[in-house]
């Protein structure tokens, strides 16, 4: 328990915390059962290239999501490369620019220019508002990112996408298990892409999945992320090597097994954050809403501190200090961030709200390896941090 400043590793007291705890440290399902399929890829010696543990994964997720098909690829990022050359995009494509940068290089990598739109500054996805007045004759698509795992304003982005003849894609990579109105996060738009990196709440060491409902548009995904091969000896597509292992797969199945479970423990910690942090002025932690389906992967928090004297990269530097090693997502924005700032570099007067946000969020660790009494640690000391505005910034100035 930190009583006094002085307790504060950052003016020399002890780390709050012998072992820092992270954002995104990995969950794992029961280890028994993941050993054991992993003995069987081993007996069986198949360990790649559409295996039985990746048709197996596939089928779970698209049961999931409730979605005709859904195809396991290596990582998010090539899904998202595939999925965007499967729909034929090209020229422009509108984006939010407060996503993890992959979203973006998934565009520029194939020489598609990500055009930016602001975000909505409490949902912080991108805002249907400021889309169509970015949309230039160079426009083929919109892609949308449900950041944090809220939904997007997927109807309101369908019109605009209907309206103006362009493809909608989502990045999903937050979004497993979410819903938007009771429907699961899967089957909006023309495919959305979902993430299982290590650092999500279902993971696969690496891997992805691209989840569509159009039979044609899933089947060239299955090709190109196989070289473009409709057989043996028969390629007729340009295709790329996107495919999902088998570990990786089993290591999904497993994950699958546990995730009431998961979710479970994230909602514990969110509802654990919501009773420490509430009350602490100029801390809001965003609010998920409970008539969703959610995964309750990230604890993010608004920070905008009520003397306006330390800011959002003090605390997390005191954070830090404590071994609580909280993460400020998308600092600084993909706008700025190359290779955008140098091809865009007057990008961030058009996003006021991203460039807000930016400075302002962070997230808190959660997940399986958190538990309340480390919550109860994190509140007392954001509470002690906030209650003494004005004395940390006068000793940190003083340093
Ligand atoms: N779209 C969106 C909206 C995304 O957020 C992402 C990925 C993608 C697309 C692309 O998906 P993938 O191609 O990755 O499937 C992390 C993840 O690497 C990245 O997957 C994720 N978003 C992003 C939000 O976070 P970094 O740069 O923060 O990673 P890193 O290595 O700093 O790790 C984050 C934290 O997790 C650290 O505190 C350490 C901890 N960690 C990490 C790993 C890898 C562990 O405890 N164990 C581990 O094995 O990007």
């Amino acid at each position: 328990m930190k009583k006094n400043l002085s307790d504060l590793a950052v003016f020399g007291g002890e780390p709050a915390f012998t072992d820092p705890l992270h954002v995104g440290r990995p969950n794992v399902g029961d280890r028994q059962n993941f050993l054991e399929r992993i003995n069987d890829i081993l007996d069986r010696r198949w360990f790649t290239n559409h295996g039985q543990y990746v048709k197996e994964f596939e089928r779970t997720l698209a049961e999931l999501l409730g979605v005709e098909h859904c195809t396991a690829v290596c990582n998010a990022t090539v899904g998202l490369e595939i999925a965007i050359k499967a729909l034929g995009m090209s020229g422009e494509v509108i984006i939010p620019s407060f996503t993890f940068v992959a979203t973006a290089h998934a565009l520029q990598w194939q020489e598609i220019t990500p055009v930016f739109c602001d975000v909505d500054r409490s949902s912080h996805n991108i805002d249907p508002r400021r889309v169509e007045e970015l949309i230039t004759p160079r426009t083929t698509g919109i892609l949308g990112v449900h950041v944090w795992g809220r939904p997007c304003e997927v109807e309101a982005l369908g019109d605009i996408a209907c309206k103006h003849d362009l493809k909608l894609l989502f990045d999903a990579a937050h979004a497993l298990n979410c819903s938007s109105n009771g429907k699961m996060i899967g089957s909006f738009g023309d495919a959305e892409v979902f993430s299982f990196h290590a650092t999500k709440f279902l993971n696969t060491f690496e891997g992805g999945a691209i989840a569509t409902n159009n039979d044609e548009l899933a089947a060239q995904i299955r090709l190109m992320k196989n070289f473009g091969f409709a057989g043996s000896d028969n390629v007729i597509y340009l295709g790329t090597n996107g495919k999902m292992n088998e570990v990786s797969a089993a290591m999904g199945l497993t994950s699958m097994e546990y995730l009431d479970d998961i979710v479970a423990v994230n909602n514990r910690n969110y509802l654990d954050y919501l009773r420490v942090l509430s009350g602490i002025p100029g801390i809001d932690v965003l609010q998920y809403n409970e008539q969703e389906k959610q995964n309750y992967q990230y604890i993010v928090l608004d920070v905008d501190p009520v003397n306006a004297l330390l800011n959002r990269n003090d605390i997390l530097d005191i954070l830090h200090a404590e071994r609580i090693l909280a993460r400020r997502y998308f600092y600084p924005g993909c706008h700025r961030s190359e290779p955008y700032r140098s091809l865009i570099p007057h990008a961030g007067e058009l996003l006021p709200e991203t460039e807000r946000l930016t400075d302002r969020v962070m997230q808190l660790p959660t997940g399986t390896a958190v538990d309340t009494s480390e919550i109860e640690i994190i509140g007392q000391i954001l509470n002690l941090i906030i209650q003494n505005e004005a004395e940390i910034k006068s000793r940190l100035d003083n340093r």
